[in-house]
């Protein structure tokens, strides 16, 4: 690069080198850059002038004044890599070591937006007397489907595309019916299993689909299940659930609404809607709502009675609820994210915002 410099750029560029050598802190170094590309430096004073030279003369003398800016960060970094390497052996001798310099503060992390979210409906959950619980991702079909009443020629199976796990060794031919869970609700087969009713359970986790990606939908995303099962229970108690743990997250009444849907598990079955709770006045649309002014918050309805049986729970004595909370969207609504690539893209660009 240097080679191609005018003997006018050669010779700043080599000026330039002479105070980098004898520079001996980050500090001498930002001088020299300043001195050079900042504002009012060398390289913009070639630029400035270049109106002023003939026509055909202009373009070379452009990118020679690019060219010499590109050196001189070049021959900066070398030179600030040098006295790094330098400080670390002084460091590592004790020779020079200064006590009483400030250091710089470590970069510090700071916790996933799906994190924080999940742990702010945990405590929410948990002060309504709901229990966390946790559930493998590796799944049993018999979880994750049969025992929902989804048996394999099911066409609900369909809603789900699934990723299935292939068994190596011994077992090779007879496991077929390993899978990576595709909802949370498995864990409510769990759950009807280890505890006795009355409770109230919610299930935070990862769930797999094997889905085109867009920017609202992921292979890999988060929901939480919320299941509750008691004596007497009504859709009234659900939407009570729902209306609760929406007033808390967003530290106002929200209005809900529900619409009929279909889940082999539930029966009735709902989707739930939440009135927008980014539109400037309640009901005027916006963006986040895509001007509807509702937005899709999760689906639910009340436990079929066969679900409940097949798990052993007397189903003329309780009755049960269940939600199926899209975690990942909820993130997204509540930090205004507009694609769900980016929660699980691990850029550090996105993540260092929270
Ligand atoms: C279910 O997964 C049911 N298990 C929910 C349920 C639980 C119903 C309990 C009734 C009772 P669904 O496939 O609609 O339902 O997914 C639930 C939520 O997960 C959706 O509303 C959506 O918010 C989120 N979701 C679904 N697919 C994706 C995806 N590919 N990427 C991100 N979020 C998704």
């Amino acid at each position: 690069m240097e080679s191609t410099l005018s003997p006018e750029l050669t010779e700043h560029l080599e000026a330039a080198r002479a105070r980098a050598s004898a520079a001996t802190s980050n500090e001498d170094l930002r001088a020299i850059d300043r001195d050079y590309a900042g504002k009012g430096g060398v390289v913009a004073g070639l630029l400035a002038a270049i109106p002023t030279l003939p026509p055909e003369e202009r373009r070379d003398a452009g990118q020679g004044a690019n060219r010499l800016k590109q050196a001189i960060a070049a021959l900066l970094d070398e030179r600030r890599a040098e006295l790094e390497a330098d400080a670390i052996a002084e460091a590592r001798t004790g020779k020079g070591f200064d006590p009483s310099l400030s250091i710089p503060a470590p970069a510090r992390g700071s916790l996933h937006p799906v994190t924080s979210v999940t742990r702010e409906l945990e405590d929410i959950f948990t002060s309504m007397g709901y229990k966390v619980l946790d559930g493998p991702e590796v799944e049993l079909d018999s979880y994750n489907f049969e025992r929902l009443n989804i048996p394999a020629d099911h066409p609900a199976r369909d809603m789900h595309d699934t990723f299935w796990c292939e068994v190596t060794g011994a077992e090779r031919d007879s496991r077929m019916d390993l899978l990576l869970r595709t909802h949370t609700s498995c864990v409510q087969v769990r759950a009807m299993e280890e505890l006795a009713p009355p409770f109230r359970v919610v299930v935070p986790g990862r769930v797999f689909r094997q889905e085109s990606v867009d920017a609202s939908h992921e292979h890999t995303f988060h929901q939480m299940e919320g299941l509750v099962v008691a004596e007497g229970l009504t859709v009234g108690h659900l939407i009570g659930a729902m209306k609760t743990f929406l007033r808390e997250v967003f530290r106002r009444e929200i209005e809900v609404r529900l619409r009929p849907g279909y889940f082999p598990f539930v029966e009735p079955g709902f989707e739930l809607d939440a009135r927008c709770p980014f539109c400037p006045k309640p009901g005027a649309g916006c963006k986040v709502c895509k001007h509807t002014s509702w937005v899709e918050l999760c689906p639910c309805g009340m436990v079929h009675p066969a679900v409940l049986a097949k798990s052993g729970i007397d189903n003329e004595k309780y009755t049960g609820f269940a939600f199926g909370l899209g975690l990942s969207r909820l993130v997204m609504l509540r930090y205004q994210i507009d694609d769900i690539r980016h929660l699980m893209g691990g850029d550090q660009r996105f993540l260092s915002q929270f």
